[in-house]
Formats: C-alpha cells, structure tokens, sequence
C-alpha cells in the first residue's frame, strides 16, 4: 500500500501519534510520520517502551499505535500482557514479520518468523495479517470495538513516501554536576516518604486541577492506595499493578498528550534500572509538565528485599546526563517536602531521587479497584 493512503487511514480513525523502535519495513511510516504536518512519532528505546508510551497517548485522549520489527514483539510481551490487556486499551499495534516462512532471511529471524502471528494472538491482540484491501475496515472495526489489535506487516506492506530529513544532530557534553552531591542515609520508610509528598499531590483535585499521577508496580501502589484512596476518590491515579519499568514511559505519554497538565511518576529503582533507557526518551522529548520521582531503597523490595545495583548507580547524575533539566537526591522529610514542591512548580523533565529504607510494613492490603475501573477513572479525570 503506498503510504499515503495508509496515512490517510490512520488520520481517519484518529491515529496521528505513534511511537516505536524501527524495522526497516517501516521506514515509509517512520519518515512519513516524521515529516507529515500535525503528525507525532516518538522513537522509544525499547518495544515495551513503545507500549508504554502509546498506552500512555490512549489515556491521555490521544489514540495512538506502537511500531516494531517481530524481534521486538519479545520485548513487548509483558506490557501488552500485563498492561494494554488488562486494563483494555484499544491499541494498534504494527508489526513488521522478518523472517516470513519461505522467504531467506538471516538465521536469528528464522523461528520469530514462523510464529509472529500465533504470539500475537496468544497475548490477547485481535491479529490481522496486513493486506490493503481489508486494512481501513480492520481498523474501523478495531477503533469501533475499542480492542487493542495488531497487523503483522510483510515486506512490501508500506512503499513510498518521503525520504528522512537530514540528521544534524549536536553531540553534547557536560560536566554532569547533581544538584546535590554527597553521601545520603536514608531516614524514611517508602510510606513515609509516600504520606510527605501527598499534600502536594491532592492539592487542588476537587477542581481537577491535582498532577496526573502514575504508581510503579508492588508496594508502592499498594501503599499509596491504602494511605487515601480507600474511598476511591483519589481519581488522578494511576496505579500500574504490572509491566514493572513502564511507569515513566507511561507517564511520559500523558505528558505528551496532555501538554497543559502536570504529570508526576513515582517509581522503584529496580523499576528504573529495567528500563534505563526510558531517561533517555524523556530527556530527548523534555516534557516541560513531566515529574520522575525515585524511591530508592537499593532493593526489589517488593519482592522481598533482593538488592538492586542502584548503590552503584547515581540515578540522578544519570538523569543529568540524559537531558532531564533538574535532578537532584534527598533523604530528610523536609527536604523531600521541598525539593518535590519545588521541582513541580518549576519546568520539566525533573527527577528527584528519594533515598529510603527498605521494607514494608506487615499488614499492607491491596487496591480493591478492578484494573479497568482505574483506568476508566484516570482517562474520565484527564478528560476533564
Ligand atoms: C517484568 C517483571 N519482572 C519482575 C516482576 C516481579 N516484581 C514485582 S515488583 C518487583 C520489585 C520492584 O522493585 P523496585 O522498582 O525497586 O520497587 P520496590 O519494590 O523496591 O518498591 C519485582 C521484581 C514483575 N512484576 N515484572
């Protein structure tokens, strides 16, 4: 299909952003979305990424698809299983088949190949095989029953259209000098932590005017529902009860969509560090309302307390380095206090490493929100 019409598809039900990590089968749509006024491609460091980033679009009222080479149809897996399936965003996904049975192609394509479409179904995708002919009418069945969907593109699905725009890229670099040097020994407890920051993040909610919020997987979630969300009227959150390390792509998806709104993430350090390259997209993209805050006990302590590699890792010269405009560590309640406020008054990205101690207390309970309802309640409270 020339790309043209293809575009004309996608802006017909309403697809005019995208995010994804490329195969060349896509180079058409790539360059298309990239020079194509009124059209917005974010490329993602990971496929999981790109789910997130989508996921995150979709929320924000923006519908949106996710592009990947099948190899990369690996790297999706958990947030399409864990994510777009149950929470039921109607995302579009394309995905490119290397390695097409009775087509030579390299050998690490070979058995990828042979099963995109079955593992693409597996994981809960109403999936088509991409033919012009019947694709506008997929789609708008798809669009029209809200379900998340895929098309395994071949070789040829896409031709035409223009060429890239020539690459000037500026290589930079700087003396990454955190904000605050030194050695930090943590003071609080993640809920502690948590209950500091609250006041900050329910201000003006009434009014529908409280940050979005996204939570990471595992306690912390728990631990933020259970502290004042009993109720359930706490309708800014996000608690994201699987796909560990998509919260800040998530998150910067909201941002995207929903420029006039302040959007904080609160994640792990191991939620972090499986997704590293997150910092760099966010970085690249510098949402102005975009808000990453670490809690960093040096553990999966939601998993029982196994260590991380975070002591080793200064996140927050690691944030620097990725182009965040402010990054500091705190470990003091008041410093928490007033480093948060101050970075959520100010311009984004920011990142704020809160150094914590690790453990739980024994009687933490869980959200009694069904996945959908969370959703159906965030996307309700952006919409206004
Ligand atoms: C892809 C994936 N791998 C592993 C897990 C299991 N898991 C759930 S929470 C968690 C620990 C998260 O650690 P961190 O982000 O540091 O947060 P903490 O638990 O310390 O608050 C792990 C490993 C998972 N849910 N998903």
């Amino acid at each position: 299909m020339r790309i043209d019409e293809f575009g004309r598809i996608l802006r017909e039900g309403g697809l005019t952003h995208g995010a994804g990590v490329p195969c060349s089968f896509f180079k058409p749509l790539v360059n298309y979305m990239t020079v194509e006024p009124g059209l917005d491609y974010i490329p993602a460091s990971s496929e999981g990424e790109a789910v997130a980033i989508a996921a995150g679009l979709i929320a924000a009222g923006r519908p949106a698809f996710a592009l990947m080479q099948n190899s990369g149809l690996g790297n999706a897996v958990n947030p399409v299983t864990s994510l777009v399936w149950i929470y039921r965003i109607p995302l579009v996904l394309f995905v490119s088949r290397r390695g097409e049975p009775g087509q030579p192609d390299e050998p690490q394509h070979e058995l990828m190949g042979r099963i995109t479409e079955e593992l693409s179904a597996l994981i809960g995708l109403r999936t088509h095989r991409f033919a012009a002919e019947s694709f506008a009418a997929e789609l708008r069945a798809a669009r029209a029953d809200a379900v998340p969907a895929a098309w395994i593109c071949g070789k040829a699905a896409l031709e035409g259209g223009p060429p890239a725009p020539p690459l000037s890229p500026k290589f930079q670099s700087c003396t990454v000098v955190p904000g605050s040097a030194g050695e930090f020994a943590p003071s609080l407890m993640r809920e502690q932590a948590l209950a500091t920051i609250l006041p900050s993040l329910n201000r003006r909610l009434e009014q529908g005017r409280a940050p979005a919020l996204i939570s990471t997987t595992g306690h912390l979630s728990r631990e933020l529902y259970e502290l004042d969300d009993r109720e359930h009227g706490k309708r800014n959150r996000f608690y994201m009860v699987g796909s560990m390390g998509c919260a800040a792509g998530f998150g910067l998806g909201v941002a995207r969509g929903r420029p006039d709104r302040r959007v904080v993430v609160l994640d792990g350090d191991g939620a972090v560090l499986m997704k590293l390259g997150t910092l760099a997209t966010v970085g690249a993209l510098g949402p102005r309302n975009y808000h990453h805050v670490v809690f960093d006990n040096a553990s999966y302590e939601s998993t029982g307390g196994q260590p991380t590699s975070s002591p080793c890792v200064d996140l927050a010269a690691v944030a620097l380095a990725c182009g965040y405009r402010v990054a500091e560590t705190v470990a003091e309640p008041d410093a928490l206090r007033e480093a948060f406020e101050r970075q959520l008054q100010g311009d984004g990205p920011t990142f704020l490493r809160v150094v914590i101690r690790s453990g739980v207390r024994k009687d933490l309970g869980r959200p009694k929100l069904a996945p959908r309802a969370v959703w159906e309640r965030f996307t309700e409270y952006l919409r206004t």
